[in-house]
């Protein structure tokens, strides 16, 4: 029997080891989809202490309930390592490690590298390797396929690899890892055909593409479809700003158009560790090759003005007032890069307070699900969002509109609101003034 059907029957059986590298957002929930589609899972990371928290039935991650955790470890179905040489007793090796960028703009591969290179290490014959990272068009074959065959293994015949993009929206009531289908391109097509039967033992739909290029493309095309219309709103709520016309009001008529058209909304930046990054992999790679990429690019520009144009609108409303920014104490309200979660990768909120730091505001901040953050070297601790907090504020800036923010009051209390995400929209007029993103009076939508 070949390599290959050895390896399909043990998938097929549930004997073939699980490995999954990283155990992040990304690999711990796919790491208990295969433990509960009934295989022995080990995963890999280089961190003791979250291998530690995990043995001990204990999940650092939103969506993995601790219980989960306990459980499958309990029933030895699933157990977490530091020890990179457990992976020989791997028959799939799934990679989830993070691909950050450099201050450069460059793609940082040095996970990605440091798992591939461990793998090698540690890879023999009849093993299939899946990298789910975001990466550049082209890191499977040309970085990873030469890190297998140096250990002396023939891609497509002695192991096989593939890339299949992870699509995990933590916090995503709705789409999970089992549920959200699954793209798979393999080196080869028995690449492909095995990397897409090992992950139809646990997960709903597999979508298999010609090539890894393919696979790592589908994920910066979507990353960078929401980039771009992001991007797109937001010069739209300058443009509106210029023509005093409430950008929400357009935007929710338009929404009214049954086809041909998708709601997006404008905002104080865009944050998170995709939405940001992901282009930017793209964007370098068509450099490489003396191409610029001009949507990448140009979105990033205006995504990156909107904390500027924030503090801009937060400049005129206190000049409405005859009070500089300097000196002026400035509430923000809501820190995390999006509503009602606690992650605080690349928020534009950050840009926003630094800005108005820089011109001299005394800034305080409110976020429920962000109690504290460290930033340029000092510590940022969330002031409870008292009535005395909200009066003393020579102005509120509504920056992440997390819903359990009782905004009414806010209005009621302060002297001047700058909302830059709409969440005043429904409400009766307060004390103070609200100064929308857009400059014309806020409009309450239906
Ligand atoms: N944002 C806007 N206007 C919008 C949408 C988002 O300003 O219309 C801002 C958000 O406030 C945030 C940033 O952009 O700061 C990114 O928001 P996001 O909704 O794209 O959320 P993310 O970063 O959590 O993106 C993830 C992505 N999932 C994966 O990469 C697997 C993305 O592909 C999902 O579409 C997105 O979640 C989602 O739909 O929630």
């Amino acid at each position: 029997m070949s390599l290959k059907d050895q390896l399909l029957a043990k998938i097929d059986n549930r004997t073939a080891c699980i490995g999954v590298v990283g155990l992040g957002y990304v690999g711990l929930p796919l790491a208990l989809e295969f433990a509960r589609a009934g295989f022995k899972v080990i995963g890999y990371d280089v961190s003791d202490s979250v291998v530690k928290a995990l043995m001990s039935g204990k999940s650092h991650i939103q969506d993995v309930p601790s219980a989960e955790v306990a459980r499958l470890v309990k029933a030895r179905k699933f157990e977490a390592t530091a020890d990179e040489s457990r992976m020989q007793e791997m028959d799939a090796i799934s990679i989830a490690v993070p691909t950050p960028l450099a201050k450069t703009r460059d793609p940082d591969m040095g996970y990605v590298i440091a798992a591939a290179d461990a793998i090698g290490r540690n890879c023999r014959p009849g093993v299939v390797v899946i990298l789910e990272s975001t990466t550049y068009p082209g890191t499977t074959r040309e970085l990873m396929q030469p890190k297998l065959e140096a250990a002396g293994l023939k891609v497509g015949e002695d192991v096989f690899l593939a890339f299949s993009p992870e699509r995990v929206d933590p916090g995503n009531p709705v789409w999970n890892t089992k549920n959200t289908p699954k793209i798979v391109g393999g080196i080869t097509p028995a690449c492909t055909e095995i990397a897409s039967a090992l992950y139809a033992t646990c997960l709903d739909t597999i979508v298999p593409v010609s090539s890894p290029e393919t696979a790592e493309l589908v994920k910066l095309l979507e990353n960078t479809f929401r980039s771009v219309n992001i991007g797109l709103v937001n010069e739209m709520a300058i443009v509106c700003d210029k023509l005093g016309v409430n950008i929400w009001e357009v935007i929710d008529a338009a929404a009214t158009k049954p086809f041909g058209f998708m709601k997006f909304t404008p905002g104080p930046g865009i944050g998170g560790h995709c939405i940001p990054l992901d282009p930017h992999y793209l964007a370098w790679k068509m450099r490489t090759l003396n191409y610029k990429t001009r949507f990448i690019d140009l979105a990033s520009e205006i995504n990156s003005e909107m904390p500027a144009v924030v503090v801009r609108k937060v400049t005129e409303a206190l000049n409405e007032e005859r009070k500089a920014v300097n000196g002026s104490r400035i509430l923000v309200l809501g820190v995390a890069y999006k509503k009602d979660i606690d992650d605080m990768r690349e928020s534009p909120a950050l840009d926003v307070i630094r800005l108005l730091e820089t011109q001299g505001a005394k800034v305080h901040y409110h976020d429920p699900y962000v109690p504290k953050f460290r930033e340029d070297g000092h510590e940022h601790v969330s002031v409870a969002l008292t009535d005395k907090e909200i009066k003393s504020a020579d102005a509120v800036v509504i920056v992440t509109d997390h819903s359990s923010v009782d905004y009414q009051r806010v209005v009621d209390l302060a002297r001047v609101v700058v909302d830059t995400r709409n969440a005043t929209a429904k409400l009766t007029k307060g004390k103070g003034r609200i100064v929308s993103l857009a400059s014309a009076a806020s409009y309450a939508t239906a």
